[in-house]
């Protein structure tokens, strides 16, 4: 029985969840993994033993990459975008002010270069100092573009970072990644390992 309180001590020096093995208590634990948008993608990780609850709660805490950008930087608005960032729960774990070269411009903005405002968004990215930014925290990458909210800013819901903040399309103020593979890609872009302290 794997309610048996005896078998239950025995599991556990074992490295089982003994916990999760509760019927009710595993599927609490799987309401709450599709509640954060996890899709198991096995048979085995639906099975939540303590491994697959590690991965989960690994899962769970994400990295995503912003930027503050140079509408941002121009006004001094650093500290007043980085205070929604924190009161909205992600932590700044990696942060420099830089001034993007065009070509950084151009490979990190490069999924749209066929469109018609890449060459100005280039040259907006490129007009004055930017502060890219490594944000951790659970379900990083969502939580953060909601909190910047809509790309046009005249759209954007009442309290997020462009309606507070943005002037418009072109200068709205920050960027965030939106996936995780993206997040991956920008975060290597501006930062060595060592300089992101989480
Ligand atoms: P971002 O990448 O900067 O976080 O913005 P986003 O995902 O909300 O929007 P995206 O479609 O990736 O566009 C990148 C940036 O290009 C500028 N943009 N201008 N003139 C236009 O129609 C137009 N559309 C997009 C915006 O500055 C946008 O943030
Ligand atoms: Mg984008």
């Amino acid at each position: 029985m794997a309610s048996d309180p005896a078998i239950l001590g025995d599991l556990a020096p074992l490295g089982i969840d003994v916990v999760c093995c509760f019927r009710p208590l595993k599927d609490a634990c799987l309401a709450d993994q599709e509640r954060h948008g996890y899709k198991p993608r096995t048979p085995a990780a639906r099975f939540p033993f303590r491994d697959d609850l590690r991965t989960f709660d690994r899962m769970a805490i994400e990295r995503t990459f912003s930027i503050l950008k140079p509408d941002v930087t121009r006004r001094n608005l650093t500290g007043a975008v980085n205070a929604t960032i924190e009161k909205a729960g992600l932590r700044i774990i990696a942060q420099k002010r830089i001034r993007m070269t065009p070509q950084q411009a151009e490979t990190f903005y490069a999924v749209h270069k066929a469109r018609p405002f890449f060459g100005e968004l280039v040259e907006t990215m490129t007009s004055g100092p930017v502060v890219v930014q490594v944000l951790e925290g659970e379900d990083a990458i969502k939580k953060y573009r909601d909190v910047l909210g809509a790309t046009d800013p005249a759209k954007a819901a009442a309290g997020t970072i462009r309606k507070d903040f943005a002037l418009s399309v072109g200068e709205n103020s920050a960027h965030g990644s939106d996936a995780p593979e993206t997040a991956a890609i920008e975060i290597a872009q501006f930062f060595s390992g060592n300089e992101i302290v989480g």
